[in-house]
């Protein structure tokens, strides 16, 4: 008896929009993997409810620098120890929503930052490789720790995007997300899945068996 293998579905920078994702997700086969590129949080509405999601199904997810942001500095931010951070108070940011989405719920933002702070920077699905950033840079040295960062870290600080053609050598596929664009970009090996759900524009996801995309439009709500 052959046994039907689940799809996987990559999704892109939800940054906090909640209904949108709830959205996408009924759009998605009912027991597909879901994986998460990270930037989970910041700008949206409900960072609190969409990390919850992902850790009460046990879905797999990059860490991105907004959750490595949160991780530093939302604790100081919400006990009014230290608000100075850029996070907590320029808007482009988004910290700010993330801190109020965690209100008097001190016992659930422990939980998730013990999460957050275990989150892997890359995961690898048959040649898929999956990061937060623009990461074929990095991906025969993905073992190396003190590159780890980077992982996080916006691709304009190293590469120009004319540069992301020079890695066709490689065999993996790098699934990324954090630069936004109005629609999935892709490239020879490299697909970028963040099309700007937190700035109005939609929420996308991608088959890895037929590599076609399931789109939301971003949720009022949200934002
Ligand atoms: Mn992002």
């Amino acid at each position: 008896m052959s046994k039907k293998i689940k799809d996987t579905f990559i999704i892109g920078d939800v940054h906090g929009c909640y209904h949108t994702l709830m959205d996408l997700v009924k759009k998605l086969p009912k027991k597909a993997n879901l994986i998460f590129v990270g930037d989970l949080c910041d700008r949206g509405n409900f960072s609190k409810d969409v990390i919850e999601f992902v850790i009460e199904n046990d879905y797999l997810c990059v860490k991105g620098n907004h959750e490595y942001f949160m991780q530093t500095y939302i604790q100081n931010a919400i006990s009014k120890k230290d608000m100075s951070s850029k996070w907590a108070t320029m808007s482009g940011w988004g910290g700010k929503q993330t801190i109020l989405s965690y209100m008097n719920e001190t016992k659930l933002l422990k939980k998730h930052l013990k999460w957050i702070e275990n989150l892997p920077l890359y995961l690898e699905v048959k040649n898929y490789f999956i990061t937060h950033g623009f990461g074929l840079p990095y991906y025969k040295r993905r073992d190396e720790k003190y590159l780890h960062s980077l992982f996080l870290n916006r691709i304009d600080d190293t590469l120009n995007m004319k540069d992301w053609e020079n890695f066709k050598e490689y065999k993996a596929v790098n699934i990324f997300g954090h630069c936004n664009f109005n629609e999935v970009l892709r490239g020879k090996n490299y697909i970028c899945i963040d099309t700007g759900c937190c700035y109005g524009n939609k929420l996308s996801a991608i088959s890895l068996k037929t590599l076609n995309t399931v789109e939301q439009k971003t949720d009022k709500r949200d934002i």
